[in-house]
């Protein structure tokens, strides 16, 4: 069965990402646009928790259900919260075209209920041999998040 998901992100940065998987073993497909970035990389990821009580720094760390270090979406080691990055234009507009098959919208590693998380700087996706690249990708601040939840077919 086909399932739908939605995400409204706030903060300093706002924007609305759809996920779509056509049936559970589908990979995920998200789209939406994020506007007031500053232009470039921004890493972008699923943080564990749906808890945004002290702001997207209650989301947690990335959902990692398998416990790996972290790396980029198409990394053979990754948290499955990993997207890697979305890029914004010279306008600030970032436009979110992923498709990916660790994270699922029903089962076990759904992540609904779950944060989306967009940040302030490029997620070095493991390799920029940085203290944090292992774990965050050094992406900075979290400049914007939202709770993934159910969306209407
Ligand atoms: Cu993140
Ligand atoms: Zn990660």
């Amino acid at each position: 069965m086909a399932a739908k998901a939605v995400c409204v992100l706030n903060g300093d940065v706002k924007g609305v990402v759809y996920f779509d998987q056509a049936s559970p073993d589908a990979p995920v497909v998200l789209s939406g646009e994020v506007t007031g970035l500053t232009p470039g990389q921004h890493g972008f990821h699923v943080h564990e928790f749906g808890d945004n009580t002290n702001g997207c720094v209650s989301a947690g760390a990335h959902y990692n259900p398998h416990g790996k270090e972290h790396g980029g979406p198409d990394s053979a080691v990754r948290h499955a919260g990993d997207l890697g990055n979305i890029v914004a234009d010279a306008n600030g507009v970032g436009k979110v075209a992923i498709s990916d098959k660790q994270i699922s919208l029903s089962g076990q590693y759904s992540v609904i209920g779950r944060t989306l998380v967009v940040h302030a700087d490029p997620d070095d996706l493991g390799l920029g041999g940085h203290e944090l690249s292992k774990t965050t990708g050094n992406a900075g601040a979290r400049v914007a998040c939202g709770v993934i939840g159910i969306a209407k077919i």
